[in-house]
């Protein structure tokens, strides 16, 4: 367990008191006080229900936190990733130019990630925000070692604005829970000092789904990344850091499948989809967290009664989980009784509230060119 790297020792003799975060997978260092990102989304890439350390049997992001300190950029993910070598992909804006859309000239790290998410040829290509030109890639999965816990390989790369930037692995780091029950974390360290450590401890946050879901995680574990800033500054130009934008989002193993789990949400749905088809731009929202930036609050969800024209009825349902399911959402708060699908006897009722007045005509006016489920 590498709990004292080098740069901590350092510390420690020099006499510098403020302390250093250690990359553990663990988020209760003191860099991380207000949380850049909240999660709004369920997640359809499995919920995780394996309180151990190591192992998960699903991925999400709960909480994202973006912080600079000390020199050095660290991205903290409350959550899971699932040890199947599902990726973590993160996208990094912090320097002029970049890609606002992943081009087909990119360097081939982990088995031509880049290459996955990259333009074919046909001008597709995964699409950020408006704006967001991402500058560095870093990309990690892990999966069973020895039957031990879990090893994870990350790979970098730079995302130059016509391509051809310099990747490279990452190394790779364990998380290990040993005969006595300890966690031992080894977190991956590059030669160029990038760190990360899992710990796959967290199992509350959202559930499965693909609703509107604000998680309220308590927990603190997750992904821990820590990247020297002089690293996003290849050619030393002492860039002003000072409008850091990071996009993170959970992909297949192969990177060409992106999961409805992304920094900053994506308000309710199911798995983005095929990568390279892949825009944020047209999802509401930024599905970006920027250092120095609060988080958007998660949204308040509005349960009602769901309604069939069979006479079934689910309550506490969100309206776009009931539409999905070509059902009748009432309103908030609603319940089965206030169904009342059936019509016959007062077809022009249209809010249900056994009066016949102008708010049925208002009502039918807003919902007027709806498709019906
Ligand atoms: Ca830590
Ligand atoms: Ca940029
Ligand atoms: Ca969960
Ligand atoms: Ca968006």
């Amino acid at each position: 367990m590498s709990r004292f790297s080098p740069a901590l020792l350092t510390l420690a003799i020099t006499g510098v008191c403020s302390a250093q975060a250690l990359i553990d997978g663990t988020l209760s260092d003191e860099i991380y006080q207000t949380p850049n990102a909240v999660q709004n989304t369920s997640t359809s890439f499995g919920n995780n229900t394996l309180e151990d350390a190591a192992y998960a049997n699903g991925s999400e992001l709960d909480i994202g936190f973006a912080v600079i300190d000390q020199g050095i950029l660290h991205i903290g993910l409350v959550g899971s990733l699932e040890s199947n070598w599902n990726k973590l992909d993160v996208f990094i804006d912090c320097r002029e130019g970049g890609q606002q859309r992943i081009l087909g000239i990119n360097p081939d790290v982990d088995y031509n990630a880049l290459g996955v998410m990259g333009d074919d040829g046909s001008g597709n290509g995964l699409r950020f925000d408006p704006g967001f030109e991402a500058d560095y890639y870093l990309t990690v999965g892990c999966n069973n070692h020895e039957d031990m816990g879990i090893i994870y390989w990350a790979s970098g790369a730079q995302l130059k604005t016509n391509g051809d930037g310099t990747g490279m692995s990452l190394g790779f780091g364990t998380t290990i829970v040993n005969a006595k029950g300890e966690v031992e974390v080894t977190p991956s360290l590059s030669d160029d000092g990038i760190q990360l450590a899992i710990n796959n401890s967290a199992v509350g946050g959202v559930g499965g789904g693909t609703g509107l879901d604000c998680g309220d995680s308590l927990e603190q574990t997750g992904i821990e990344i820590a990247i020297p800033l002089w690293v996003l500054d290849w050619d030393f130009e002492g860039i002003p850091f000072d409008d850091v934008r990071i996009t993170a989002m959970i992909n297949s193993s192969g990177h060409d499948l992106v999961s409805n789990q992304l920094v900053g949400g994506i308000m309710g749905g199911g798995n983005l989809g095929y990568v390279r088809d892949v825009d944020l731009g047209l999802i509401p929202g930024d599905q970006f967290m920027k250092v120095g930036v609060a988080a958007t609050p998660c949204p308040e969800i509005l349960l009602g009664a769901c309604c069939f024209a069979n006479g079934e009825c689910w309550e506490t349902m969100q309206q776009q989980l009931c539409f999905d399911a070509r059902g009748h959402w009432m309103d908030d708060g609603t319940t089965c009784d206030d169904c009342n699908l059936g019509g016959d006897d007062c077809p022009t009722d249209a809010n249900g509230d056994d009066v016949i007045d102008v708010n049925d005509l208002l009502k039918v006016i807003s919902e007027f060119g709806n498709v019906c489920p």
